[in-house]
């Protein structure tokens, strides 16, 4: 199997998480991409190529125009404003009630108030090379796509940082710009196929179910934590099935804490029957791997060999498919929990039913 990857990665290396008011070691860090980088290196059923360049032109026709060129400027701005060095995070929010019976406020002039504009919340810390790293992260999606597009059955994209809780037209939950929307909108606008995006992080993915969410040409469907305990706390009910002509196009499954292997795959194989009745031409898989049994953020059940069978059961849907890292953050674990779910979604011989 194809694996894109580049080391631009690096140049998003956050300090610190604000989290829960204190300040701790980040969970989303370098290494999650470089033990994901050397377990794959090590099996030689991977083979590694460097993503091309693709500009901003597919990220723009996901995201606001506007957190494109904020993302791009406010490092520099903040420098030449406050001479910090150390991540910025913002420290006042842009909540609309604030405003409340007063019209909508326009977006802030002050950098400090530009950060609570585009960013809804604490634990994504803006640097000196968050941009480039971003932009890495989406270039590593589209090179992933086009492999698949040029007749790769299927391709993984080792993006980093991660991307499926970036909306339209905020950042957040790591995550900068979407790398699954911008390539499900790139997969649908330039073949004209109908794309199906299945989200099996641990955390919903807001930022990909809200792009598409009036859209009828791209499905979304999503296993995550039950919001009602799980970040991002505001999406993933399982009442969410789209508006428009994007009803129906839109499926959420909320899990308890501690599924394990077992349940965890009998909801697989019921969202990926939806997939099946939608009747995509491709799937984009957002891969989380923290679903994981010993994630320190997340608290599902879910094994290396429940990953392995979970790749296998995206394998039976039979679809050109091209998988995303988003999450995984038990690093020490990372890399062999995406190789078996790599190695289930790509080896005939793996998840077959027993001859009988
Ligand atoms: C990104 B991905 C909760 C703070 C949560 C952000 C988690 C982002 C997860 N107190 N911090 O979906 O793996
Ligand atoms: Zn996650």
């Amino acid at each position: 199997m194809k694996v894109v990857y580049t080391l631009r990665h690096r140049s998003h290396h956050p300090q610190f998480e604000l989290e829960n008011g204190a300040l701790q070691e980040p969970f989303e860090h370098p290494g999650r991409a470089e033990i994901i980088r050397s377990t794959l290196a090590a099996d030689s059923s991977f083979e590694f190529i460097a993503p091309d360049e693709w500009g901003t032109a597919p990220i723009e026709a996901v995201h606001d125009p506007g957190l494109v060129a904020f993302l791009e400027t406010a490092w520099y701005e903040y420098q030449q404003v406050h001479g910090f060095t150390h991540d910025v995070v913002p420290d006042i929010f842009a909540m609309p009630a604030l405003r409340e019976k007063m019209g909508p406020a326009r977006e802030p002039e002050a950098i400090g108030a530009r950060l609570g504009w585009w960013c809804f919340e604490t634990t994504t810390p803006i640097m000196h090379g968050t941009y480039a790293a971003a932009r890495s992260s989406v270039d590593v999606a589209l090179t992933a796509a086009d492999q698949v597009i040029n007749g790769e059955p299927v391709a993984y994209g080792l993006c980093r940082p991660p991307g499926h809780h970036a909306a339209r037209a905020a950042y957040g939950g790591y995550c900068f710009f979407n790398n699954a929307a911008v390539v499900a909108h790139h997969l649908a606008e330039s073949t004209g196929s109908k794309v199906a995006v299945l989200d099996v992080d641990y955390h919903h993915g807001n930022g990909t179910q809200q792009i598409f969410y009036d859209r009828d040409d791209v499905q979304f469907v999503s296993l995550h934590g039950d919001p009602v305990r799980a970040y991002p706390y505001l999406t993933g009910f399982s009442g969410e099935i789209g508006t428009g002509k994007g009803r129906g196009a839109t499926s959420n499954y909320p899990l308890p804490a501690r599924t394990d292997d077992e349940r965890y795959l009998s909801a697989l194989t019921a969202a990926c029957g939806e997939i099946s009745a939608f009747g995509p031409d491709v799937v984009v898989v957002s891969l989380g791997l923290d679903t994981y049994y010993d994630d320190p953020i997340s608290d599902l059940a879910v094994t290396p060999d429940g990953f392995e069978q979970s790749g296998a059961v995206v394998r039976q849907l039979g679809l050109p498919t091209v998988v995303l890292q988003e999450g995984g953050y038990a690093t020490e674990a990372l890399g062999e929990n995406a190789r078996r779910w790599l190695l289930g979604v790509s080896s005939p011989e793996i998840g077959e039913p027993e001859p009988a």
